[in-house]
C-alpha cells in the first residue's frame, strides 16, 4: 500500500507536469482524488491493515493527498496565468495606431439654403409655421379663392386621395389654417413640400419644396410687401441686388406681383443665364384678396395684409448652377458632397 502510495504521488508530478487546460486538471483530478479514484480507492482499503500499520499508513495518505491538492492547485495557477498571458498577447491594442476617420456629412443644399432663408425672415419678426401636407380640398383651393372650374383643381395637376382631400399644391392651406386660429397680427412664413401631379423632368418634380409668408395686420399696404422683400431678396443675393415689380395675376392675391431680381451672372445685359432677359423671377406676391380674409374670419374693413411664395428648388438650382432637379432627391453622395 505503501509502494502504492508513493506510486500515486511520484506519477502525479509528472503526469501534472504534461496538462495545460482546466477542463484536463479536473478530470485528472477526478482520477486521482475524486470518489472512485485512485487514491480514494486505497484509502477505502485501509480497513484491511493491522493497527500498528494504520496510522503510518493513513499519515503517508494524507501527505500524498495535501501534496497532490498543493500540485493541482500550483498547476491551476500557472495555467490561468499562461491564459491571461495568451489573452493578453491577442487583445494587444496599439492605442498609436491612427482611427478610421468617419466622414462628416454635410446639409442638403435644399436644406441650406432653406435655413437662410427662415433665418432672414426671423430676423424680421416672423414665425414658422407647418402643417399638414395632406389636406382638404377646402384649405387648399376653396379658401384661397380658387373656384371649383380652376385648372389647377383638374386631376391631371393634384393628386387627389378623395373626393374632398388632396396633397396640397401650395403651403397656402397653413396660412389659412392660421388665420382661422390666430387674430392679427400675423407674421408668419411657412415652408414645406407640396404635390403636383407632374411628370418627371429635368425642371419638374410631382414633389417640391415652397416657401410662402403672410403678414396681416391693420393698415398694411403694398409699400409694406415691397420693402420686406426687398430687404429678403438683398439679405439673400447681396447688398447690391436690384430688384423690380411686375404686375402679374393669382387668385389669392390682388393687386398681385411677381419678383425680378437683376441677372447676377450678367448686371443687367441679358446672358444665357437670364435667357437674354437681365432680369431672373425669384417669387410670386400680392396684397391678400378681401375674399380670402373674411373667408378665414378677418374683417378686409379693419385688415389687410400681403402674402409671397417661392419655389425653393428653383432658388438653389440658380444658386449653383444645378441644371437637373431630379439631383436634389436621387441623394448620390458625389453631388451630395459639393455643397
Ligand atoms: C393666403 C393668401 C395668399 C401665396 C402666394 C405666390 C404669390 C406665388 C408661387 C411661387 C413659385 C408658387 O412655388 S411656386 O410655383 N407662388 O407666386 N404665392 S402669393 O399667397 C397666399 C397664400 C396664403 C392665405
Amino acid at each position: 500500500m505503501k509502494q502504492q502510495l508513493e506510486a500515486i504521488r511520484s506519477s502525479a508530478s509528472a503526469e501534472l507536469a504534461g496538462i495545460s487546460s482546466p477542463q484536463e486538471l479536473e478530470s485528472f483530478r477526478v482520477k486521482i482524488l475524486g470518489k472512485k479514484g485512485e487514491l480514494t480507492s486505497i484509502l477505502k482499503q485501509m480497513g484491511g491493515l493491522s493497527a500498528e500499520e494504520r496510522p503510518i499508513i493513513g499519515q503517508l495518505a494524507n501527505e500524498v493527498r495535501a501534496f497532490i491538492e498543493q500540485e493541482i492547485s500550483e498547476r491551476a495557477q500557472s495555467i490561468k496565468e499562461k491564459e491571461t498571458e495568451q489573452r493578453l498577447l491577442s487583445e494587444k491594442l496599439d492605442v498609436t495606431i491612427p482611427g478610421n476617420k468617419r466622414p462628416l456629412g454635410s446639409k442638403h443644399p435644399l436644406t441650406a439654403v432653406l435655413d437662410e432663408v427662415k433665418e432672414i425672415f426671423v430676423g424680421m419678426g416672423f414665425d414658422i409655421v407647418e402643417g399638414p401636407e395632406v389636406e382638404y380640398d377646402y384649405y387648399n383651393f376653396e379658401a384661397l379663392n380658387l373656384p371649383k372650374d380652376h385648372p389647377a383643381r383638374d386631376t391631371q395637376d393634384t393628386f387627389y386621395i378623395t373626393d374632398n382631400i388632396l396633397l396640397r399644391t401650395q403651403t397656402s392651406p397653413v396660412q389659412v389654417r392660421t388665420m382661422e386660429q390666430q387674430k392679427p397680427p400675423i407674421r408668419i412664413i411657412s415652408p414645406g413640400r407640396v404635390y403636383r401631379s407632374d411628370a418627371v423632368d429635368a425642371t419638374h418634380s410631382p414633389l417640391f419644396h415652397q416657401i410662402e409668408g403672410l403678414v396681416v395686420d391693420k393698415g398694411i399696404t403694398m409699400a409694406d410687401l415691397k420693402g420686406t422683400l426687398e430687404i429678403f431678396v438683398k439679405r439673400l443675393y447681396g447688398e447690391d441686388s436690384q430688384v423690380r415689380f411686375r404686375p402679374h395675376h393669382f387668385p389669392f392675391t390682388e393687386p398681385s406681383a411677381e419678383t425680378d431680381i437683376m441677372c447676377f451672372a450678367c448686371g443687367g445685359k441679358g446672358c444665357r443665364l437670364c435667357k437674354g432677359e437681365g432680369w431672373i423671377e425669384i417669387l410670386g406676391c400680392g396684397m391678400v384678396h378681401p375674399k380670402v380674409l373674411s373667408g378665414c374670419g378677418i374683417d378686409p374693413e379693419v385688415y389687410s395684409g400681403f402674402a409671397f411664395g417661392l419655389g425653393l428648388e428653383r432658388i438653389v438650382m440658380r444658386r449653383y448652377n444645378i441644371d437637373d432637379l431630379r439631383l436634389f432627391y436621387e441623394n448620390d453622395l458625389r453631388f451630395l458632397g459639393q455643397f
